[in-house]
């Protein structure tokens, strides 16, 4: 189906007939695809638990060349074809390795945790076929997939919140677990490299370091920059840039390291706050530009759990740092 509004513009709602979040963009077949939380609406509570983030499938989003009209290409994964899960389909990712296309998604198993999935399919556009089973070591929300130059694939993950992150600090779920002291270092996202067919994890979750220029950690209590949720990884000049949600701040922001498991050091601020409390994207080069694809509530008039995909394109200084993006102005 496509979007009959063209052309699409930067900093717009890329559709407008499904409400969509939480964006994670890849080239495939030299197409622009996007993955992304299809948001419904309901009469369930909302809450710091993010009961309202009651998504039940995904839709695969592809772009024309010019990024000026967008084709939505119908159901991709159901929650009832999946059948570890119980509800909650969130930030999906994909990637494409050995000739077949994976996406990886987080949803609450029959326990009410959270854990991730894969599913496998043909086409870059789905449908999706779940494993029977989630990612055996697999916890919390958000899964991020990168594959680097030489072949090897990681996924980062991991939100505060209701996505469970605090629980999971002793390595076992533990329910009633509260966060750090506020001036004890944050939390990290975690990393794991990906088996060869991408289906399970090579070694367990490690959590990633986030510190200042100096080397000092970031703090629990510094909200302005510590990881909530949403991480993402890309590579630009040799450098690995991990960019994430503030939660609270609503900030999309990153940090820069030379190896992929970090530790990384803190840069600076990519996206500044957008309508609706959550926050979360991703970055992908298209024909020889960067873009940023994020979410925000404006089309639904600020209703947090009815978002909107939207796009920008991302520059970098000489310096490789990023210009802020506000996406109002
Ligand atoms: O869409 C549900 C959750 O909200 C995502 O997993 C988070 O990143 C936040 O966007």
């Amino acid at each position: 189906m496509s979007d009959s509004r063209k052309p699409i513009a930067p900093n717009e709602p890329i559709v407008t007939h499904l409400y969509t979040a939480d964006p994670s963009a890849h080239v495939f077949e030299g197409k622009l695809y996007v993955y992304p939380s299809h948001d419904i609406d309901h009469d369930g509570p909302t809450n710091d638990n993010g009961d309202q983030y009651a998504m039940e499938d995904y839709r695969v989003l592809s772009f024309d060349e010019e990024l000026t009209s967008c084709t939505d290409h119908g159901e991709a994964l159901h929650v009832r074809d999946v059948p570890w899960a119980s509800k909650q389909m969130w930030a999906p990712d994909a990637a494409f390795k050995n000739g077949r296309y994976y996406l990886f998604f987080p949803a609450r198993d029959h326990d009410g945790i959270f854990r991730i999935g894969v599913a496998t399919g043909d086409s870059p556009a789905g449908p999706f076929r779940a494993e029977p089973d989630c990612i055996p070591g697999s916890f919390s929300i958000d899964p991020a997939v990168f594959v680097d130059d030489d072949g090897r694939a990681y996924m980062y993950f991991g939100g505060l919140w209701g996505g469970q992150l605090e629980k999971w600090q002793t390595g076992e779920y533990v329910p009633d677990a509260a966060g750090p002291d506020p001036s004890a270092p944050a939390l990290g996202p975690r990393v794991a490299e990906l088996s060869g067919d991408l289906l399970s994890f090579r070694s367990a979750p490690a959590e990633i370091r986030i510190a200042d220029e100096d080397g000092t950690p970031i703090a629990a209590g510094d909200e302005e920059r510590r990881y909530f949720e949403g991480p993402w990884m890309h590579k630009h000049n040799g450098l690995y840039y991990l960019s994430y949600s503030t939660g609270t701040t609503h900030k999309l922001v990153y940090a820069v390291s030379d190896n992929p498991l970090g530790p990384f050091a803190f840069k600076g601020t990519i996206l500044t706050p957008v309508l609706g409390w959550t926050t979360h994207h991703s970055i992908v080069r298209y024909r020889d530009k960067w873009y940023l694809f994020y979410h925000d509530a404006s089309l639904s008039g600020g209703i947090d759990h009815k978002r909107s995909v939207k796009f920008a394109e991302l520059r970098y200084r000489d310096d490789g740092t990023i210009v802020t993006i506000d996406p109002y102005a």
